[in-house]
């Protein structure tokens, strides 16, 4: 086909695309960049109060499985609150593993469906109109989304090690880790990560790599070294950090680099582990996750005997980090947290004192950190449930089932915001402005 030709159709074709762009640019920010150890936008420091949301892409696809009107919805009511920041999943492997997503993006190694990337170039458009950072991750340690456990099946011939099946939670946390020094998984990987990144939008034409909603590519959901107290993967972990780092910043020089990580619970325990895999220049900064219920601290069935006790160890914890960022000199992000509902219900109806309560106390300790100048940049709580809901007895997800903030693997309900817990979000929102509020004099030079 001649350009002349059809010059005229590629015009009235892109036409929509052009004025998407241009009506997208007109409205919106920068590149977020690290300047010393905080973020800074359009010259201007940069501090948030965000939420993760795994299954955006999902929802952005167009047809079956989909659904926009939803998706639309919630980023407007999302950034009315001023909740601009999103942390999302923006692949996943298919496998046998019986509580993983389906569709997956990766169906087999150097094999993509598209399907869900168009929904995440639609997610992306939308999120750039309202003027929203993404982070996007592009595997997971887990088995909600195949992830790493999905390349070494592939690798090894061998069928997928199944937590959910087995109950064998530390195997599954050493075959995961196999992943970091196995060729074949990473060319598989690899291959994904850059069809991913050097994309171009199929709504609004951009470049991935020149689009500046992508704040910041992730290397997966929670990478660990394995099980604790094992330490055969140690360098393989940090290799893998800073060699896939790299990787991804050569590729996409504009936008910074972030490894997912859970901060030292995440590191076997080990804290030298956590810093010394961090380090690498190729990481722009650092991120910690923090989940009480799930490391024993706190126990929703007996909430009054064990918030106090928990909250101590929480302070420690999401201090330690802190002063551990100040001392590397990066800015930190608190990119997961959540407790349950009261009485650990799954229920959108049950109370939420004790969580209310939690997010209300970390939130001070990050404002007041942030506003003195400390290396925290801002967070992610977990997870926008939104409109969402199960209708299964078990609280458990199906394929086709609509998404809320839990992934698969977990009752759905289990820790996500649904869009009718106002107390909650009332106390994200006031947070998001505190944050937003933040500027240099209040900060330590
Ligand atoms: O759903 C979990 C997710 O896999 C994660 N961290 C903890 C969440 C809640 O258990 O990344």
């Amino acid at each position: 086909m001649s350009r002349l030709v059809f010059g005229r159709i590629a015009i009235a074709v892109l036409a929509p695309i052009i004025a998407s762009a241009a009506l997208a640019t007109a409205a919106q920010s920068g590149f977020v960049t690290v300047k010393g150890r905080h973020f800074e936008l359009d010259g201007k420091p940069y501090y948030y109060a965000g939420a993760n949301l795994w299954y955006g892409a999902y929802l952005g696809v167009a047809g079956k499985g989909g659904d926009r009107a939803r998706l639309t919805k919630e980023l407007d009511q999302l950034a009315a609150q001023g909740i601009l920041n999103l942390r999302i999943l923006a692949i996943s492997e298919a496998s046998t593993l019986k509580r993983s997503v389906t569709p997956a993006i990766v169906r087999r190694p150097h094999h993509i469906d598209e399907t869900i990337w168009q929904g995440l170039d639609f997610l992306l458009d939308e999120m750039a109109r309202r003027d929203m950072k993404a982070v996007l991750y592009v595997n997971n340690f887990w088995q909600w989304s195949g992830g790493m456990s999905a390349y070494v099946a592939w690798s090894t011939g061998k069928p997928a090690f199944d937590p959910d099946v087995t109950g064998d939670w530390n195997g599954f946390m050493d075959n995961s880790a196999s992943f970091y020094r196995d060729a074949r998984a990473q060319d598989a990987f690899r291959f994904a990560v850059s069809q991913l990144v050097t994309r171009r939008n199929s709504v609004n034409g951009r470049a991935y790599t020149e689009d500046p909603t992508i704040m910041s590519w992730q290397l997966a959901n929670e990478p660990r070294p394995g099980r604790d107290g094992n330490r055969q993967y140690y360098a393989d972990f940090a290799r893998w950090i800073n060699g896939t780092a790299g990787f991804i910043k050569k590729l996409a020089p504009k936008q910074l680099v972030s490894s997912g990580n859970e901060g030292w619970m995440g590191t076997g325990g080990d804290r030298d582990l956590f810093v010394k895999s961090h380090e690498t220049k190729n990481l722009d900064y650092l991120t910690y996750h923090m989940w009480a219920p799930n490391w024993q601290w706190f126990d929703p069935k007996n909430a009054a005997d064990t918030y106090d006790g928990a909250w101590t160890k929480m302070q420690d914890y999401l201090d330690w980090h802190i002063d551990t960022a100040n001392k590397m000199g990066k800015p930190i992000v608190l990119e997961e947290f959540g407790i349950n509902r009261d009485e650990g219900s799954y229920r959108p109806g049950a109370t939420t004192v004790y969580r209310d309560r939690f997010y209300t106390a970390i939130y001070q300790l990050l404002a007041r950190r942030a506003a003195a100048g400390d290396a925290i940049a801002g967070s992610n709580f977990w997870a926008w449930g939104g409109a969402g809901r199960t209708k299964n007895a078990d609280f458990m997800w199906k394929a086709g089932d609509a998404f809320v903030g839990d992934p698969p693997q977990e009752a759905q309900g289990l820790y996500c915001i649904f869009d009718s817990d106002a107390s909650t979000i009332r106390i994200v929102a006031t947070h998001a402005r505190q944050m937003s509020d933040i500027r240099p004099s209040t900060r330590k030079k």
